[in-house]
């Protein structure tokens, strides 16, 4: 498909780089393009302010579930010494302050536009430009584009008929209202058991008159054991910025904690059980460190997806509500693994009770609630904590299109397809942070993060320095790339998911191919490292 050039109008903006989206992500990207190489960027974004995935995810008990002193940017001692987190994990409005601090301190806000959605990128090819035009009709022209519109902000809102008809109010966890939602005396049902529903099942449940779970898929979790910090641990923070850094950088999913040595089929049973007791009183994503092999040897994974659903029977009073939470179908950390705070303890409350729509599953949404092939549950509010249109999801939605005007939705028909999960053949200068192909979601997410925006601003620094003014990735090194990341996927448990947002199944209709690169953060880094210092070995430069 051949487009005619871009015509430009006299109101378009020109500039070095344009960065879509400020999130963690965009915003140290705007930081390193503006004030590191004097670049001239312009951020912008849909929403009214900086957070981006938290921007939305207002919901009852959002929360991180990477610890806070880890979660946060690295780059500056001073910032990682000066902010003082107050909880172990930290919540939404604290993690939104946060960033908010970030902005204020680096003075990023006067180069980040509001309120504005891009609906559509062009790559001009004579003019080796990005004309990005935005929903209210503003144009801008680039040489460098950069998606920083992370992978879980499309909400994916089930299809489900009726929904229209629904006489209550109904809302994604994703797009949650900024003044809350009031559940008291409400009858209140919630469609999911992801990290989000399991966050909020337990804080909705103490205001409703009752809370109706509509569960598809049970779910494995572990205590979060969330504390406010001490004094002692914050000084220990500020004194040790440097070995935390390491640590992050030291560790396949960027966490604070390293993973343990000890492979779970060889360690004897009994030491086995009181290690995974001491790592639930511990709580956490750490529970996933206990054992080497949890993610890699069925039979080690067996052993702790024994021990959870043991804790299972053992926290939840009714049997029968019991024996379905713990009835799940995948290995243990093999789709992404919740943290709680009490979520299993919420079946034992009068307010709540659990359905299971994989024996009966949802038919349709009538004016009075939902309704499965079971019968009628009459409701007030439907929560959908049904997750997102994960990775490739908030790239498709925009209009990109790249060399010949080729739409990336053509590019990615089968999947998404890319080289280091950074760049796309065909569509020249177009860096995507976090895209499908890279570490992303199964990292510690600003680990991540720091590691691409760096990684991106030395290659655009490398360019200009060489007076080069093109990089886009040779279609064979994509080839190579898109088996690594199936290889890498391969070796390990987590395609046993076969429900998993990392494999788009909960999209109907998204191609099934597996998103992240599973090799690890640390194998990941060394990978990107080594392709810079080949001169950007398997890309075009030009
Ligand atoms: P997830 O992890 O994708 O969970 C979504 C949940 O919603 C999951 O239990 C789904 O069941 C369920 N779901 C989705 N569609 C339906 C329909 N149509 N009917 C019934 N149930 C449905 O999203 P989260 O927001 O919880 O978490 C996303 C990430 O955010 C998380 O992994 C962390 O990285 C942070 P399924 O399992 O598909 O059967």
């Amino acid at each position: 498909m051949t487009s005619a050039p871009e015509a430009k109008s006299s109101q378009t903006r020109d500039l070095d780089a344009l960065i879509v989206g400020a999130g963690f992500s965009g915003l140290y990207q705007l930081l390193c393009l503006r004030d590191r190489l004097g670049l001239s960027v312009q951020v912008l974004e849909t929403a009214g302010g900086v957070g981006g995935t938290w921007y939305w995810n207002r919901y009852p008990g959002a929360r991180c579930d990477s610890e806070s002193h880890a979660y946060c940017y690295s780059f500056d001692e001073d910032l990682m010494r000066e902010w003082q987190w107050s909880e172990r994990y930290p919540q939404q409005p604290e993690i939104m302050r946060y960033l908010n601090h970030v902005v204020d301190r680096f003075d990023l806000k006067r180069d980040i536009r509001f309120n504005t959605r891009v609906a559509s990128a062009h790559y001009d090819e004579a003019a080796n430009r990005w004309h990005v035009r935005t929903e209210a009709g503003e144009e801008f022209s680039a040489t460098f584009l950069i998606t920083a519109v992370g992978c879980l902000s499309t909400a994916n809102v089930p299809k489900i008929p009726g929904l229209e008809s629904f006489a209550g109010d109904w809302y994604h966890t994703g797009q949650w209202p900024h003044d809350g939602v009031d559940f008291s005396g409400k009858r209140v049902g919630i469609v999911g058991t992801g990290s989000t529903g399991i966050q909020a099942i337990p804080v909705i449940a103490e205001t409703a008159a009752h809370l109706t779970v509509f569960q598809r898929t049970a779910n494995y979790s572990v205590p979060a054991r969330n504390v406010p910090l001490t004094a002692e641990f914050r000084r220990w923070v500020r004194e040790n910025t440097a070995e935390i850094r390491r640590t992050t950088r030291a560790t396949p999913n960027g966490h604070p904690f390293l993973i343990s040595e000890r492979l779970a089929r060889e360690t004897p049973a009994g030491e086995r059980q009181a290690l995974y007791e001491a790592a639930w009183e511990k709580g956490g994503l750490q529970f996933r460190a206990t054992f080497q092999d949890l993610l890699v040897d069925k039979e080690a994974n067996d052993t702790a997806a024994a021990f959870i659903r043991g804790k299972i029977r053992e926290i939840v009073k009714d049997p029968a509500t019991a024996a379905k939470l713990a009835d799940i179908d995948h290995p243990y950390a093999a789709k992404r693994p919740p943290i709680d705070t009490g979520y299993f303890e919420s079946y034992n409350r009068g307010n709540v009770s659990l359905v299971d729509v994989r024996a009966a599953p949802i038919e349709r949404i009538t004016p009075e609630g939902i309704r499965t092939r079971e019968g009628d549950y009459p409701l007030d509010i439907i929560v959908f904590a049904t997750g997102f249109d994960a990775m490739n999801g908030p790239l498709l939605r925009m209009d990109i299109r790249g060399r010949n005007g080729v739409p990336l939705a053509e590019a990615w028909e089968a999947g998404p397809r890319n080289y280091l999960g950074l760049q796309v053949a065909g569509f020249p200068n177009l860096f995507t942070v976090t895209g499908p192909g890279s570490p992303s979601v199964l990292c510690n997410m600003p680990v991540a993060i720091e590691q691409h925006v760096e990684w991106i601003t030395d290659c655009i620094a490398h360019l200009r320095a060489r007076g080069l003014k093109r990089i886009e990735p040779k279609p064979e090194a994509v080839d190579r790339w898109v088996d690594q990341v199936n290889e890498a996927a391969n070796a390990t448990l987590l395609p046993l998911a076969t429900h998993s947002w990392y494999l788009g199944a909960n999209v109907p209709g998204k191609p099934r191919v597996f998103m992240p690169y599973a090799g690890g953060m640390v194998q990941y880094r060394a990978i990107c490292a080594d392709v810079a210092a080949r001169g950007y070995e398997g890309f075009v430069l030009s």
